[in-house]
């Protein structure tokens, strides 16, 4: 998509620090960490949000979250502990139109998940 920006890190028009690559997914370090460890899990099919995931993404999905699986234990923080967030939408605070995955890690995260 022209002017998506994850799509530009995709095609490499945008430095990012990848963390996992292959031909449906692409994994790297947020901009803006919210924790010692906060790295974004994307698709690189450009879906705009939670809302546009078709039943032909089914399988993509869960690669997703297979993905997210191998790179805690690449990162070193699968046995500590992490969450993974999704934000859909305005009032998630959705700022980028191609979904995403939140994952969060190294340290104690709070108890609450929205404040
Ligand atoms: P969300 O609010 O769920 O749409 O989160 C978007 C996240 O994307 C936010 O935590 C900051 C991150 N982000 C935005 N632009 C860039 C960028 O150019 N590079 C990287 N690495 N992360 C970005």
């Amino acid at each position: 998509m022209n002017n998506c920006i994850f799509c530009k890190i995709i095609n490499k028009e945008i430095p990012s620090k990848i963390v996992y690559e292959d031909d449906k997914v692409i994994a790297f370090h947020d901009v803006n960490p919210a924790a010692p460890i906060h790295i974004l899990v994307i698709p690189k099919k450009h879906i705009e949000t939670l809302l546009d995931v078709s039943e032909e993404d089914s399988n993509l999905i869960a690669y997703i979250f297979q993905i997210i699986n191998k790179i805690a234990k690449q990162e070193g923080f699968a046995e500590k502990g992490f969450r993974v967030i999704a934000n859909c939408g305005e009032d998630a605070g959705q700022e980028v139109k191609h979904i995403h995955f939140h994952v969060l890690a190294g340290k104690k995260l709070g108890d609450k998940i929205v404040e």
